[in-house]
Order: C-alpha cells, then sequence, then structure tokens
C-alpha cells in the first residue's frame, strides 16, 4: 500500500431476506427505507463473479440511515466516512438505526450486483479487518485467493461454522483469464503455493500479491459489456458503470 487514501470501490448488495437474528434487531428500525450491506473493493471487474460475501463475526456493524429511502449496513468507522465523503446525508451527520453483531447477519440473502448469480448469502470470514474499507467483503473466489480459500474452508466445516451447506454452494465463476493461470487465477495460486486454509495468512498475502499483479497487468475480460478487453481498460468503465447505474459508489479512506 502506498501514501495517501485508498480508493475503494463501494458495492451496494441490497437485503433480499435477513437471516432471522438479523431479523429481530432490526424490526421496526428500518422504516420504509431499502436495507444494503455495502462491501468496500479494489477490484470493480471482479463482480461479475460474486459467489457470496463475507462479515466477521465477531465485529459490531451498524445499520445506518443513508436517506429517507436507503441504510447501509457497515461499520460505524465507515459510516463516518461516508457522511464526510457526502454519501451519507447529511453530510457529517451519522444515524444508527440498529447495531448488528456480525454473527447475526450470517445467513442473509443478499442482491450481489452485476453478478452471473445474482443472489448470494452472507458467510463469516476470520480475516474481516474491523478497520479496513466497510468490514464487508464481497467474495470472488476466481480472481482473491482469500475469498477462495475461505469458502473452501466453509465448505468442509459447515457445523463449525454454523452455516447452511446451501449458502456456500455457489462455485467460483470465471470471469478474468490470465496467461500464467488461466480463468481461475486465485484458485490456481492457492494450489501452487500450497495453502490449506485461511490460517494461512502469510502465504495469502504473497498469493494477494501475484493475483491482483498478474489479474491487473495481464488480465483479460471473459465476461460481461468489456469481454476481450484488458483488466487496466476494463476496471474504471466497470466502475463507471456501477456508479451509475446507482449500484456503487466512491468510497476513499
Ligand atoms: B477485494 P487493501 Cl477479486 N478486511 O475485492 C479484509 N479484507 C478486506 C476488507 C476488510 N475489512 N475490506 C476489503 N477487503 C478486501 C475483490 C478482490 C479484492 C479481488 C481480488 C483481490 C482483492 C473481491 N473480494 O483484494 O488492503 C477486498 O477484496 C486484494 C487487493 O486495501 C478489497 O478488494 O489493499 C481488498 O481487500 C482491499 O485490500
Amino acid at each position: 500500500e502506498g501514501f495517501g487514501p485508498q480508493e475503494y470501490t463501494g458495492i451496494k448488495m441490497e437485503v433480499v431476506e435477513w437471516s432471522p437474528s438479523a431479523k429481530a434487531a432490526i424490526e421496526g428500525k428500518v422504516g420504509e427505507r431499502k436495507a444494503f450491506l455495502v462491501a468496500a473493493t479494489l477490484r470493480p471487474e471482479t463482480m461479475y463473479g460474486q459467489t457470496n460475501c463475507f462479515v466477521g463475526t465477531s465485529i459490531k456493524y451498524g445499520l445506518f440511515a443513508v436517506n429517507d429511502k436507503e441504510a447501509f449496513v457497515c461499520t460505524l468507522r465507515a459510516a463516518r466516512n461516508m457522511a464526510f465523503q457526502g454519501t451519507i446525508t447529511p453530510r457529517g451527520h451519522i444515524e444508527q438505526l440498529a447495531e448488528l453483531d456480525g454473527a447475526k447477519i450470517v445467513g442473509t440473502r443478499i442482491k450481489a450486483p452485476y453478478a452471473i448469480n445474482p443472489e448470494v448469502y452472507v458467510l463469516p470470514m476470520d480475516n474481516v479487518l474491523a478497520t479496513k474499507g466497510t468490514g464487508v467483503v464481497t467474495s470472488v473466489p476466481s480472481d482473491s485467493p482469500d475469498d477462495y480459500q475461505t469458502l473452501m474452508d466453509l465448505r468442509k466445516k459447515t457445523e463449525f461454522y454454523k452455516i447452511e451447506p446451501a449458502w456456500a454452494s455457489i462455485d467460483p465463476v470465471p470471469v478474468i483469464s490470465t496467461p500464467t493461470y488461466g480463468d481461475m487465477t486465485a484458485p490456481a495460486i492457492v494450489k501452487q503455493l500450497k495453502i490449506q486454509s485461511q490460517k494461512d495468512t502469510k502465504q495469502l498475502a504473497e498469493a494477494k500479491e501475484i493475483a491482483y499483479k498478474e489479474g491487473f497487468y495481464n488480465g483479460t475480460m471473459l465476461v460481461g459489456e468489456y469481454k476481450g478487453e484488458s483488466v487496466q481498460d476494463a476496471k474504471p468503465k466497470v466502475r463507471e458503470a456501477m456508479i451509475k447505474a446507482g449500484v456503487a459508489f466512491a468510497y476513499a479512506e
């Protein structure tokens, strides 16, 4: 990471059906608003390949009013940033409608904008940082080693992670091709580095670095409006299109 602010894309994942415990926590508090989980990503061009979304089970989230029509689930820290960046209005003011523990959000069904699988589930991830982005991570296992390894861990131990097998059943979707790793870059690098679980954080950091460079500099889009274009060209275009469509926004920190 360099100096100065990191420019993320905030992805709006509308809640289709709350998990029972999240539903109880927000009952009567959302009003007429649509609720969204919001994920911060550096790779908006991969959103076609979302298969689920991750939260940290011991992270505290809030449901924050954005305006009269919308409410966002994210950390208080992120809501503050959004209020100063003018995403949450009025500028500089935040209204928390409800508090939500990460564990309670797991099992919520949400829309994944631009994804080939239009609806996905919220799942738990050990390595979500409360101090980065929104605390919500949209999962693209084809191109993110962390997302891929976590999804594989969850599938192996659904009881331990307190999830239903169906919530983790969507397979990685090929969205970008790279010359070295083919159309499933993250799984190939995870295999090459012999990563066994999401606890292998050192190797995962290395895998993330390799996947990011390979995808960004050598990747070609396999799907979507910019199919056949380089990732470098497609990335800003997908970002702008998503923002224009109202399913994403600029988020910096
Ligand atoms: B990226 P950087 Cl396909 N805790 O989005 C842990 N990880 C978080 C996070 C948090 N609170 N908030 C965001 N992230 C993830 C897509 C993606 C990402 C792909 C490939 C690589 C990749 C789908 N997940 O990131 O530390 C988000 O995952 C590797 C660069 O600010 C976000 O982008 O550099 C990325 O980490 C931001 O990480």
